[in-house]
């Protein structure tokens, strides 16, 4: 792609261009003008390749593989999150002691603001947008960024300085920072997730763990042992869970009268009648949200009202129409078994009667869709499988569940539309990443509406 000769060597490469890589490029270019930077990318045509050549042509950009001289020549190097370091030429780079760090370790060092990391298989956006409004609800300004879709760095460019960054980390995210600080921090459950790349749970626990590193006030649910044992935590960390608190400083379920209520000890806070959002994964997202504004000190004034009023992020378990009396439900957000477990369950208790079809397929990441089985026999009437891994799900699934193997999204829709009735409910809850059909989740989600609209309007 470089039409340039190669140079001798570089100050600062960074391997990834798209969101990450390039709001690298632009920080650095605003930060640290003086330093040269070259961009790597193993991919011929990553997103943000045309943006970087019209507004940055002096800067070269190597694709379709790395440069081992040029990486070698390096003071520092900045990767995007989910590029696997397992190859000899980074063995190399860390035994020629050149840094290799990640767009939020770049991000500590430069950030002024209180920060607040939440992390977990599932439930981080729905959290870290939940405690954002919280605060703003308390009139004090908070800025959502990270894995979220907004890159830290483009938030530590913004004009005005937030009073807190509220920061959803991903596992690939807190293996590339060592220096990051918070003033709390939550792993919200741990189910099993991109072990294509961290091949053991250990490392995939450990890598999500690596939040509580400098926190101070730790946030764990009681619930998911997994996310926090072992941790040696050295301030001792307020609980949620959905039982009753074991303490007046944790946080958990009561019950009054025939309403369960979220609280704090035994002092109860809001009935769960009064969220918009379906499902107890949601109530457990909305007590780890409490936990964590009550340890920035917000009001519960504040934190109530968000609470009864958010309905909920787009592409998680979101209602999409009703047609011919079969609900269909959007949650294309499911990437992995976990979120997909509490998207069937949600959906499913909310049926009294008819049946639950489910759409998914995709990029599997090296999970064992075996584990999916209860809860399928317990809910799913009939699966639409497509995409790169549609036939490790049908191995996997088979024989206990009808499974139909389709070309893609749109043929599951058109099947599903086919085979519901009255009654029943259509959900689209992959369990699995879309880079091999879609440019992400959101556009996977918008591509399912847009289906199902079309069908509604047939
Ligand atoms: N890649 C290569 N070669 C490269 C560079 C990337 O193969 O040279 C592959 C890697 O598998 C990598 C993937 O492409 O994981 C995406 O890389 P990218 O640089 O295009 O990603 P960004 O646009 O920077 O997006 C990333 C996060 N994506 C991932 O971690 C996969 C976004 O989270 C995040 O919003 C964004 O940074 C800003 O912080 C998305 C995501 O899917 C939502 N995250 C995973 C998840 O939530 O499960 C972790």
């Amino acid at each position: 792609m470089n039409m340039k000769p190669l140079p001798h060597s570089v100050h600062t490469v960074i391997v990834g261009l798209g969101q990450t890589g390039f709001s690298c490029l632009r920080f650095l270019r605003k930060q640290e003008p003086a330093i040269s930077i070259a961009m790597m990318d193993t991919r011929e045509s990553p997103p943000q390749l045309s943006a970087c050549l019209t507004q940055y042509p002096d800067v070269p950009v190597y694709l379709k593989g790395l440069v081992p001289a040029l990486l070698l020549s390096a003071k520092r190097i900045i990767v995007s999150p989910g590029i696997s370091l397992a190859s000899d030429v980074w063995k190399q780079c860390q035994a020629n002691n050149i840094p290799i760090i990640g767009d939020i370790e770049l991000f500590v060092q430069y950030a002024k603001a209180k920060i607040i990391g939440i992390t977990g298989s599932n439930g981080k956006g729905t959290v870290t947008t939940l405690l954002t409004e919280m605060a703003m609800a308390a009139g004090q300004q908070a800025l959502a960024c990270g894995n979220i879709g907004y890159a830290a760095l483009d938030a530590l460019l913004e004009v005005s300085q937030p009073d807190w960054y509220v920061m959803e980390l991903s596992s690939f995210q807190l293996l590339s920072t060592c220096s990051l600080q918070t003033h709390s921090a939550v792993v919200l459950n741990i189910s099993p997730d991109h072990l294509d790349y961290h091949e053991t749970m250990e490392h995939y626990c450990r890598s999500k763990q690596r939040i509580y590193q400098d926190c101070l006030h730790p946030v764990i649910n009681r619930d998911d042992p997994f996310s926090y044992q072992n941790y040696p935590f050295k301030t001792k960390p307020r609980s949620y869970g959905l039982s009753p608190a074991p303490t007046a400083a944790d946080y958990g379920l009561i019950k009054k009268g025939n309403d369960y209520w979220l609280a704090q000890g035994d002092k109860a806070l809001i009935p769960v009648s009064q969220l918009k959002v379906i499902g107890k994964h949601n109530w457990q997202n909305a007590l780890a949200s409490i936990a964590i504004a009550k340890a920035m000190d917000l009001p519960d004034a504040a934190i109530i009202k968000v609470l009864s009023s958010f309905t909920g992020l787009p592409h998680r378990c979101q209602w999409v129409a009703e047609h011919k009396g079969v609900k269909w439900y959007n949650d294309s957000k499911g990437t992995n078994i976990g979120a997909t477990e509490v998207a069937i369950s949600a959906v499913g208790d909310t049926q009294s009667q008819g049946r639950l079809l489910l759409i998914m397929g995709g990029q599997g990441k090296g999970a064992d869709f075996r584990l999916l089985s209860p809860l399928i026999n317990q809910y799913v009437h009939a699966i639409y499988v497509y995409g790169e891994d549609a036939d490790k799900i049908i191995e996997a699934l088979h024989p206990d569940t009808e499974i139909t193997h389709v070309a893609d999204l749109a043929e599951a829709v058109s099947c599903a539309s086919i085979a519901a009735q009255s009654g029943d409910s259509v959900l689209l809850s992959p369990a699995c990443a879309s880079y091999d059909m879609f440019s992400g989740f959101a556009h996977r989600g918008d591509c399912f509406v847009k289906l199902v609209k079309d069908l509604v309007h047939e």
